[in-house]
């Protein structure tokens, strides 16, 4: 009986360290990641939403369509009708779409507003994209490094396949951290789904995001999505969030690792674009 009720528990707890501890796409996945921060939240909620209003509406237009077909087939409506216009019907098809955008207008402008509007934050880093990897740069700690996909042949460990990174951006938990995204050479696309954060990486330009890494310690998965080349698929994006005294700790030992790290090579990159 205990032997059973152990085989019976043995997935969960293997698989459970991994659900609580990440965030990744997982496999027959439908739905969004579990979403972490406000503004992932309020953008899963917008989600939802919209899924609601977007059903109803092909139901809607679904059964009206079902209803002409049996309604008016030939043999039960031989002579067709010749009516071209309908002053009721008219009005109703443009002011009822008019009032649903209002109601999808008001929680998605409330959501921009919110990514937007901001000004407070604990940290920036700053990203810039290249083909194929990623660079990570702590502006305030004169701290830069490479972040490159761990290939098939070495994962070790429950390290995940085509996600894992050698050197994943370390931040605190709990943080508000902005994202400066530039770019060094073609187009790629930061994207990290949990933490809804999605911004083009130009060379040139720097666009700006933000999110809040909620507490807990946590490692959250993204890919590089605008199709950048040959090894587009091969970019992956690890965000590990730690508790501040484990951070300060990395840092320390992250300052004296990618000491050698030339931080103004971005920087002339940027300048000469
Ligand atoms: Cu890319």
């Amino acid at each position: 009986m205990i032997r059973k009720l152990f085989y019976l528990i043995l997935p969960v707890l293997t698989i459970y360290p991994s659900i609580v501890f990440s965030s990744e796409p997982k496999p027959w996945q439908l739905n969004l990641q579990e979403p972490a921060g406000i503004i992932a939240e309020l953008s899963t909620d917008l989600h939802d939403f919209l899924l609601i209003v977007i059903t109803l509406i092909s139901l809607f237009v679904l059964g009206l369509l079902i209803y002409v077909c049996i309604r008016f087939r030939e043999n039960k409506n031989p002579k067709p009708s010749k009516t071209s216009h309908n002053t009721i019907i008219e009005i109703l098809w443009t002011v009822i779409p008019v009032i649903i955008l209002v109601v999808i207008a008001v929680p998605s402008f409330k959501l921009l507003y919110i990514q937007e509007t901001d000004k407070e934050f604990d940290m920036v880093v700053k990203v810039t994209g290249n083909q194929w990897y990623w660079n990570y740069e702590y502006p305030d700690e004169k701290l830069a490094f490479d972040s490159y996909m761990i290939p098939e042949n070495e994962i070790k460990g429950d390290q995940k396949r085509m996600l894992d990174v050698d050197y994943p951006l370390v931040v605190p938990e709990g943080t508000k951290i902005k994202f400066l995204i530039a770019g060094n050479d073609v187009m790629h696309s930061f994207f990290v789904p949990s933490l809804a954060l999605q911004t083009y990486s130009f060379a040139g330009r720097i666009n700006e995001i933000w999110t809040e890494i909620p507490m807990g310690e946590k490692k959250y998965y993204g890919q590089c999505n605008q199709i950048c080349g040959v090894n587009h698929a091969y970019m992956p994006i690890v965000i590990k969030a730690v508790n501040k005294s484990e951070y300060d700790k990395w840092l320390k030992k992250a300052k004296q690792k990618f000491a050698s790290h030339d931080i103004q090579k971005n920087k002339l990159v940027m300048n000469n674009n």
